[in-house]
């Protein structure tokens, strides 16, 4: 089969779909480092891994709606001024087990580790777009363009074997400040068959679809990618629609991901004694640049809530969301030291900088897709004699 040729992966990943693979890491691993290391990042594909014969010839086309279009080797663009990014890519399947338990849900059941924070390099979406002769901070090209697709090599059976492929604003492609980067490397190493080797989008703050993988052409267009995971799939139904009354064309696709916050250790059902003393950890992240102001933890139900401690860069054990320093697109680790009396539950949320705040209940939220699961995560703790 199509599927021969899959690269070696770690063995600790929780295999949600073995064809087309889907996995991710245990949650402890996601808590174990602030960058995560690539065997452990989620993996989410729809298809097979390509192979690329020869990266010698590659070739990135870049064409549509724009004044010169180009084709650049992978020389050439490693030529180009290489921009690194600190970005939490997440799925927006993230957590959609716990939504499909509320009531089922179509889509790949992921737990709550459908997300990864990395280090991305390469060359800004915006130079690239600046050499084809469109200036930084354009809403629309002279001919039209108003957005960026990227298409990939991988085929998938829901776009009936073609590739798969997203769009994004051309605003947002041509402003520096969104950092969109087409990566060929990842944690400061050659970016691996598995993320999208040799080159692939990274959307920051954005749902880890529109950050094509395996990129092949960069096309401008007059109207949104009209692939089917942008006009099919990842977009946000209220709970009244179910899949016989679905009419996709009235929903916008899915772009930047909202407030989120996990417990990742301990893990759900771990059994203690009374009056452990435990330290709890997780992530928190919100999409579209905005940091997370506060991570609330409750351990009598929700009754009263403690604050706890946030960090970026382990050397660095608190850094303020308003000194600059902080990683604009990335996560924060979270701890906070409690003394538990089991049985009993562990609910935490998070409020980002504009405010944001996680609503409490999956049902409020519940879409056919299953997308967007943001709910308070809380897990439950056994007693243990
Ligand atoms: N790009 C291609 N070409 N094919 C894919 O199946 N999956 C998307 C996105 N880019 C996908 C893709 C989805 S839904 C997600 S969440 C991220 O890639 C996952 O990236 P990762 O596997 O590097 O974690
Ligand atoms: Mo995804």
């Amino acid at each position: 089969t199509t599927y021969d040729l899959e690269p070696p992966r770690h063995p600790s990943l929780k295999i949600n779909s073995k064809e087309p693979f889907n996995a991710e890491p245990p949650l402890s691993a996601l808590v174990a480092s602030y960058i995560t290391p690539e065997e452990f990042f989620y993996k989410r594909n729809h298809g097979p891994i390509p192979v690329l014969e020869n990266p010698d010839t590659f070739l990135l086309e870049i064409g549509g709606l724009v004044p010169h279009s180009q084709y650049l080797s992978l020389e050439f663009i490693r030529k180009l001024h290489k921009h690194s990014v600190t970005a939490t890519l997440q799925c927006a399947g993230n957590r959609r087990t716990a939504m499909s338990e509320k009531r089922a849900v179509k889509g790949v059941g992921w737990g709550a580790a459908a997300i990864g924070n990395a280090i991305w390099s390469g060359a800004r979406l915006s130079d690239v777009l600046e050499l084809v002769g469109i200036p930084q901070n354009t809403a629309a090209t002279l001919n039209g363009g108003k957005h960026v697709e990227f298409v990939s090599v991988d085929v998938c059976k829901e776009e009936k074997g073609g590739p798969y492929k997203a769009s994004i604003p051309l605003m947002q492609a041509t402003n520096r400040e969104a950092d969109v980067l087409l990566a060929y490397e990842m944690n400061g190493k050659e970016l691996n068959r598995d993320h999208g080797f040799p080159l692939r989008v990274v959307v920051p703050g954005v749902i880890g679809a529109r950050s094509v993988k395996w990129l092949r052409a960069i096309y401008v267009l007059a109207e949104e990618c009209q692939g089917f995971f942008m006009q099919r799939d990842y977009k946000m139904f209220p709970p009244s629609v179910d899949w016989d009354n679905v009419d996709w064309p009235t929903r916008r696709p899915l772009m930047d991901f909202p407030v989120q916050c996990t417990i990742c250790s301990p893990e759900e059902g771990t059994s203690l004694k009374p009056r452990s003393k435990v330290t709890v950890r997780g992530y928190a992240v919100s999409g579209g640049g905005r940091g997370i102001e506060r991570v609330d933890v409750s351990i009598d139900g929700g009754h009263t809530w403690l604050e706890a401690n946030r960090s970026q860069l382990q050397q660095r054990p608190y850094i303020s969301d308003d000194d600059g320093k902080r990683d604009k697109w990335a996560w924060v680790l979270w701890d906070l030291s409690v003394e538990l009396s089991p049985p009993m539950d562990i609910i935490v949320k998070a409020i980002d900088s504009s405010a944001n705040v996680q609503p409490e209940n999956v049902e409020t939220i519940w879409n056919l897709r299953g997308v967007l699961n943001n709910s308070w995560h809380r897990i439950h703790i056994e007693a243990s004699h």
